[in-house]
């Protein structure tokens, strides 16, 4: 099966067209139930409350025991953190010591990063609009994927007990680590209607695993010109028939705001080393970068076994 490559599949999102955005996934979706069959009826019913609530009481595992190990997070009660995020989805009250921020942030300014999720486009983040010139194309993103465990400090984050423990209580004993991903979103010049046309730019929900949980770091400081993740509060535990019955994750604005109201949208901005928690399963987006390039930690957990394509954040394994 011929891959579209991602520069390709960028440029075909970007031209909108909800069919054709589905369709430019197929060759995705196929990779997933080759490597994993299990991830078919996941991907199909995951999306519908019933199924969601009877693979939850079906499968979930008592926790054994708490993590070992001092947390760098000092301070945080796994209970109050499990408490928010099953109320609202959405726990943001993380800090990372300034050491860890620092060192990833340098990490992630002198280490090539892949732009658009292409590995022919590296470059170095500060050389951004070079390289714009130099690929002759807009670039909006650029994602470490494994070079990302080369730095230490993002492994220290990955590890630390607190968030396994949070993981457990939330999405049961079973809870692994499926996703550990650093990148940058660029502001560019074509930054516009068009690219908040794409999946990752609009509201939608994850749908990597039946149970979910992520947690973000702001590496740079984030406020509204800096492109910051945008959750809907509420969001995970209440969904419109219509949007469980659908093969499309991602929705417009004014539906999501529509249903659960504007004041459920939290937006997280923050000084660098901030940090939340969420659901993904909730709506949520990434919003683009107007002003400043904004550097974003992920370390996600899940409760089946891991997509090798997904563990970094790649689209497609090629
Ligand atoms: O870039 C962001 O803030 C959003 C990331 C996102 O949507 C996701 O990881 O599912």
């Amino acid at each position: 099966m011929h891959n579209p490559p991602a520069d390709d599949l960028e440029s075909i999102a970007r031209r909108g067209g909800r069919l054709k955005r589905m369709a430019v996934r197929i060759p995705t979706y196929l990779t997933d139930v080759r490597e994993n069959p299990a991830w078919l009826p996941m991907f199909l019913l995951a999306r519908t409350m019933p199924f969601r609530r009877l693979h939850w009481f079906a499968t979930r595992q008592q926790v054994a025991r708490p993590g070992a190990g001092a947390s760098m997070f000092s301070g945080i009660e796994c209970d109050g953190v499990v408490h928010a995020l099953q109320t609202d989805g959405l726990f943001a009250g993380l800090m990372l010591p300034e050491s860890i921020h620092r060192d990833i942030a340098e990490f992630a300014r002198t280490t090539g990063c892949f732009g658009n999720f292409d590995r022919k486009l590296e470059f170095l983040a500060p050389e951004h609009a070079a390289a714009e010139a130099r690929f002759g194309r807009s670039l909006l993103s650029g994602h470490f994927y494994e070079r990302s465990l080369d730095c230490d400090a993002v492994l220290a984050v990955q590890r630390d007990p607190l968030l396994g423990d949070v993981a457990r209580h939330y999405l049961g004993g079973q809870a692994q680590v499926i996703t550990t991903r650093i990148w940058w979103s660029f502001p560019t010049k074509s930054a516009s209607e068009a690219d908040l046309s794409r999946a990752s730019f609009k509201y939608h929900f994850d749908l990597d695993d039946w149970r979910m949980l992520k947690f973000f770091f702001n590496l740079v400081d984030v406020d509204e010109g800096t492109g910051p993740h945008v959750f809907i509060k509420g969001s995970h535990r209440r969904r419109r028939v219509k949007h469980q019955l659908t093969l499309l994750v991602g929705h417009p604005a004014e539906e999501v705001l529509g249903f659960y109201g504007e004041e459920s949208a939290a937006t997280l901005t923050g000084k660098a080393g901030f940090g939340f928690v969420e659901d993904p399963f909730g709506f949520h987006m990434g919003t683009v970068p107007m002003q400043k390039p904004r550097l974003m930690m992920e370390v996600g957990f899940g409760v089946s076994k891991p997509s090798r394509r997904r563990f970094h954040g790649e689209p497609v394994l090629r």
